[in-house]
């Protein structure tokens, strides 16, 4: 269905343009982002190219003389791929694509479709990928089209049919977009009922931007298997991990997909049900890559991302890990004077990880709540039911009555108030 997909080793240009307010440096770090994230996908960068713009290009994006001359180096390298930072909108695609030839023209949204697609494992994440990807392409189909057109070079049932053609294929888009819409409100009802199961648990959910570590801490707090890897979106779907803090504090633990800044909206939207923990957890670990000199921006993003999903008035600690990396100083105190209440740790390493779990023991007992209930000798149902999902801290047998105490989480110990007391 997609043409713009990219191949193992495809030689690539990464293009960035420095306009408005922004700075050489800054652009060079999207820029480098960007590197990632195509390596990441499997192409292979030879060159990176930024251009002053005092204004957009609305035909081109960049200058028309700009364009031509990188499409001519391209051509000398037999590079095949030009990925923009920046998102082009679908008429200077078309344009570029008409300059270009052979060349394919890819945008940094399209680029992270690319990678999802390739990492998408489960069929609750094929199906998210899959959906976003019809909404991205949906307003682009003109210059896919002219773009298997070409590459198509005539041959083939589609060739030659133009505009007809592309009603057709927007119509079947459309068709399959809700087919999926539909199979995704049902995995969402899926998730839903296995998150009702859980919601006397105390959940923590793992958040943070890409690469950061989150894998790497849920590993290291829960002693299991999870997949790692030095690469962008290595994780995509939620996995749950039952973690003992301490002798009296479990947690469920969520691992699930890393942020970037410039997330496409549709990915965005299409990962709801599995950001569904994230929506549900009662407290959240932020996971910051104390090494990256872009945390700031990581954490701008994380709470961008978060808002967008009206996840606000989550509890959260700040975890700011790789710490093992830093040597200096001077990072070491401006770390410190920027987050002064985030945690330090390795997870790596396994440093520092008894203050993580202390602070969350600490966060754990203020949402929970104890209190002494009394039941009669003829209420062994109901005294049973009211150990479920609590700790029981104390039994006293009297004359005609038992009294308990209990300590849970502060809505089940509520709801046991409100039903037998
Ligand atoms: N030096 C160092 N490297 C770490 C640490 N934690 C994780 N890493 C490395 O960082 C890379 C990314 O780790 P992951 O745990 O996969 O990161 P993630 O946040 O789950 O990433 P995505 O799933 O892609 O969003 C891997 O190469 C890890 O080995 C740490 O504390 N120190
Ligand atoms: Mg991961």
């Amino acid at each position: 269905m997609d043409r713009t997909e990219i191949r193992k080793s495809e030689k690539a240009f990464l293009i960035g343009v420095l306009h408005g307010n922004q700075t050489a440096e800054v652009v060079k770090e999207h820029l480098d982002e960007l590197k990632q994230l195509a390596e990441t996908a499997g192409a292979m960068v030879v060159g990176q190219i930024t251009q002053n713009l005092r204004k957009i290009n609305p035909q081109y994006f960049i200058g028309k003389g700009k364009a031509r001359q990188i499409i001519e180096q391209a051509k000398t390298l037999d590079v095949e791929l030009i990925i923009f930072d920046d998102e082009l909108n679908p008429g200077q695609v078309k344009n570029f694509l008409q300059l270009a030839k052979n060349i394919k023209i890819i945008d940094r949204n399209g680029l992270i479709l690319d990678i999802f697609r390739k990492h998408a494992q489960t069929r609750e994440a094929k199906t998210q990928v899959e959906l976003a990807q019809l909404e991205y392409m949906l307003p682009r189909l003109t210059r896919q089209w002219s773009h298997l057109e070409r590459q198509m070079g005539g041959i083939g049932t589609r060739a030659g049919m133009g505009e007809a053609q592309i009603e057709v294929d927007r119509r079947l888009i459309r068709q399959r977009i809700s087919k999926l819409k539909k199979e995704l409100t049902h995995i969402e009802q899926e998730r839903q009922t296995q998150s009702k199961r859980r919601k006397d648990e105390y959940r923590v959910a793992l958040v943070g931007y890409t690469n950061a570590g989150k894998s790497t801490l849920m590993r290291a707090l829960s002693g299991e298997d999870v997949f790692i890897q030095d690469q962008l979106f290595a994780t995509l779907d939620t996995t749950i991990r039952k973690v003992q803090l301490d002798q009296y504090h479990s947690i469920l633990l969520s691992d699930t997909v890393g942020f970037i800044r410039k997330l496409p909206h549709d990915l965005v939207a299409s990962f709801r049900s599995t950001l569904l923990e994230v929506f549900e957890a009662n407290l959240i670990l932020i996971v910051l890559d104390a090494a990256s000199d872009q945390v700031s921006e990581h954490m701008n993003t994380i709470e961008e991302v978060l808002k967008e999903f009206g996840i606000k008035r989550h509890k959260a600690l700040t975890v700011l890990n790789k710490i093992d990396l830093i040597s200096e100083n001077k990072r070491m105190n401006f770390l410190k004077r920027k987050y002064p209440d985030a945690i330090m740790v390795s997870a790596k390493d396994q440093l520092r990880l008894d203050r993580l779990i202390a602070e969350m023991i600490e966060t754990m007992n203020a949402d929970y709540k104890t209190v002494e209930i009394t039941f009669s000798y003829d209420q062994g149902k109901e005294l049973a039911k009211a150990q479920e999902n609590v700790e029981v801290l104390e039994r006293h047998y009297q004359n005609d009555s038992i009294r308990l105490k209990i300590k849970g989480k502060r809505d089940r110990v509520n709801q046991i108030i409100n039903q037998y007391q």
